[in-house]
């Protein structure tokens, strides 16, 4: 297949960066006052406004003649349909399966995994069903009070971004945790204050082999034995997901407080299988299925709708109109929602790990840019931070805007605040000042004629920012399910583009391998001379410090 670099919409697309590159945002607003109409789509109560982008008809006119150049139409029906197309595992990709609430069935290699995946999905609702009414009870017969979730990555992300989100439909005398780090700090201060006959622990790795999971569980599992008599407590306080059963029972959990899933799942896309247990547990199954619901609207709205106004299509085209055409190199995730304070991290990791790759699917060296470096914080924190380089800084950095029209609190004036933020943020990203305009404001105030030049400079903001916004009523199960799935489908359009494998992850292999060496090189107190000079160096020092 010929790169994207080589197809004739990518080379149209270069022409007319130029003249795009002359234009400013504010001159294409005044020039049409149905601007906003025309680029914004609705999908039932969230928004998506992409007007504040440095587009013209025409610019989406050739950006959707890549997308058929690619192919792309053909790469979603394959992905949905279950190929294989993570070709170096030779996996299909079906986290869109797990939430198929229409049940139609979806084979791999021959067989429906839909029967498999409501086994689960029942498995969960029983699970979850008896903590939060209590029926499942600890070894003293007390009911459970905290829930510790112990996972790393993609086994831990989407599930704790999840769990915070959604904090208005959790139970106070019920609490998750997570721990995920291997620093021992994580789990001993989340175990600090917990008391054993009240605490279960879900073991979540989808091989039961990462380092971190390991080592947090077997510590976890010494916690709680130290103070218990009988093994047969275990099963009463620790549950696990995995693709792994063997690991898991020689680890001493019952497989039948194991929780399956299957190894279509990539792991920064499971929250929406087993791996999301702790939000069932924390909100109730019938909020987790609502979540699924969100999440397969847009599976929908993605296989179906034409290119046009197809919202992840467009999200991915614009992304790869800064990365491959303006050279932007990162893109700020801004959500004005402190619920949403672990969306940046999840999506970090879906997109980073996705696609951030330098060969095709063919094996072959990429000659153009990937995946953008994705960062961002709730709003308005950024503001007092990291804004002032959006604004002012050398480089373009593309932001994603997201807030709800409604808290779920009602403090007088805080949630009006918080939107005006979002909303006068999106506006001078997009107008900027002039320097005149500057100026006349700074004559207002009566600054002396000497300084005006240099004042004037400073506060000029050159605007043609571009920003998406997306404005919800609120942030309920299913609209965040919208929200995750269709990142998670631009991340999609994006790869398929770029042509690029976006569901393997062997630069988390290469850690995981590399940490087993030098754990070995640290036992022993001789020196180690077995890496470069560095590694040594910092081996050797690390030994006799400790
Ligand atoms: C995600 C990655 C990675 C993975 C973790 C945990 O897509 O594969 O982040 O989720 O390394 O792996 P386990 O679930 O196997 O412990």
């Amino acid at each position: 297949m010929a790169r994207c670099t080589q197809l004739p919409a990518w080379q149209v697309l270069q022409e007319h960066q130029w003249e795009i590159a002359r234009q400013h945002m504010r001159d294409l607003f005044s020039a049409d006052t149905q601007r906003f109409e025309r680029y914004s789509i609705r999908l039932d109560d969230l928004l998506f406004d992409y007007s504040k982008n440095r587009i013209t008809d025409k610019t989406l006119e050739h950006l959707f003649e890549l997308a058929r150049q690619v192919g792309l139409q053909e790469k979603i029906t394959a992905m949905f349909r279950g190929d294989k197309i993570n070709n170096t595992e030779r996996r299909a990709v079906l986290h869109t399966a797990l939430r198929n609430r229409s049940n139609r069935p979806v084979l791999v290699d021959g067989v429906d995994v839909m029967p498999g995946i409501n086994r689960v999905l029942e498995q969960m609702r029983i699970f979850s069903n008896a903590i939060r009414s209590h029926e499942w009870r600890g070894y003293t017969g007390k009911p459970i009070s905290d829930v510790v979730h112990i996972g790393i990555g993609g086994s831990d992300l989407g599930p704790k971004m999840v769990v915070k989100a959604l904090t208005p439909y959790c139970r106070p005398e019920l609490k998750v945790h997570f721990v995920s780090n291997v620093d021992e700090a994580d789990l001993v201060e989340t175990i600090k204050n917990l008391n054993r006959e009240t605490t279960l622990f879900i073991v979540a790795s989808k091989t039961f082999t990462t380092q971190e999971t390991m080592t947090n569980a077997l510590s976890a599992r010494e916690w709680f034995m130290a103070g218990v008599d009988g093994k047969e407590a275990i099963a009463k306080h620790f549950v696990a997901v995995s693709t792994n059963a063997e690991k898991v029972e020689a680890f001493g959990i019952d497989t039948k407080n194991m929780f399956e899933f299957w190894d279509w799942v990539g792991g920064r896309y499971s929250l929406w299988s087993a791996i999301g247990l702790p939000i069932a547990v924390a909100v109730g199954m019938e909020n987790f299925e609502l979540l699924l619901t969100g999440a397969h609207k847009v599976d929908e709205h993605f296989r179906t709708e034409p290119l046009e106004s197809n919202i992840p299509v467009l999200m991915g085209l614009l992304g790869i109109w800064y990365n491959n055409f303006f050279g932007a190199q990162t893109q700020a995730i801004l959500p004005y929602d402190q619920y949403l304070d672990f969306l940046a991290d999840h999506l970090q990791q879906a997109d980073m790990e996705s696609n951030g790759k330098s060969v095709d699917i063919e094996g072959k060296r990429l000659d153009y840019d990937t995946g953008p470096v994705i960062f961002g914080q709730a709003g308005t924190n950024g503001q007092h931070a990291f804004y002032q380089l959006i604004h002012q800084g050398s480089k373009l950095i593309p932001c994603d805007f997201l807030a709800a029209a409604r808290s779920h609190h009602h403090l007088g004036g805080h949630h009006e605040a918080l939107l005006s933020n979002f909303i006068a943020q999106t506006e001078a990203l997009m107008r900027g000042k002039t320097t005149e305009e500057a100026k006349v404001e700074l004559v207002a105030e009566g600054v002396p004629e000497d300084q005006l030049d240099m004042l004037a400079m400073a506060k000029t903001f050159p605007g043609n920012k571009p920003s998406n916004s997306f404005l919800y009523q609120s942030l309920d199960p299913e609209t965040l399910g919208v929200l995750i799935a269709l990142y998670e489908h631009k991340v999609f359009v994006q790869g398929s583009v770029w042509n690029i494998n976006s569901f393997d992850q062997m630069g988390v292999e290469l850690g995981k391998q590399l940490a087993k060496t030098v754990l070995k090189d640290m036992t022993g107190d001789e020196s180690v001379t077995s890496h470069e000079s560095s590694t040594n160096g910092l081996l050797n020092y690390y030994k006799s410090l400790r």
